[in-house]
């Protein structure tokens, strides 16, 4: 009867365990997929509109293309912090284009407004 009651429970180990290695096995070969991240925009438009950078910080991918507008009624600059690009003086209407082709984030500002700064952050 011991024999027996042994026998039995030994028996239910090696199913208890059969029945975890196949539900991690099954997990295993269907990993949950990472969820798609929001990828960033390709080429982005920055109106320049009551004397400040609409968006003020905006995201591109690496080689993609940010454009200002200028919306006011008075010139305006977008001129990087770093002095890698400029636009020089944009009357009203007028646009400029800017092409990023290393990741990183960019800091600019107006040469007639210091109080209009912005950003663009462009990644890989
Ligand atoms: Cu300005």
């Amino acid at each position: 009867m011991k024999k027996y009651i042994l026998g039995l429970s030994v028996l239910f180990a090696v199913v208890v365990m059969a029945f975890a290695a196949c539900s991690k096995s099954s997990s295993g070969s269907n990993p949950e997929p990472a969820p798609p991240a929001t990828p960033p925009a390709a080429s982005v438009s920055v109106e320049i509109k009551n004397f400040a950078f609409s968006a003020s910080s905006v995201s591109i991918k690496k080689g993609g293309t940010v454009t200002w507008t200028n919306a006011d009624s008075t010139p305006h600059t977008v001129t990087d912090n770093a002095g890698s690009f400029d636009s020089n003086s944009m009357a009203t209407s007028a646009t400029y284009s800017r092409k990023f082709e290393t990741a990183g984030t960019y800091t600019y500002h107006c040469n007639f407004h210091s109080s209009m700064t912005g950003t663009v952050v462009v990644s890989n």
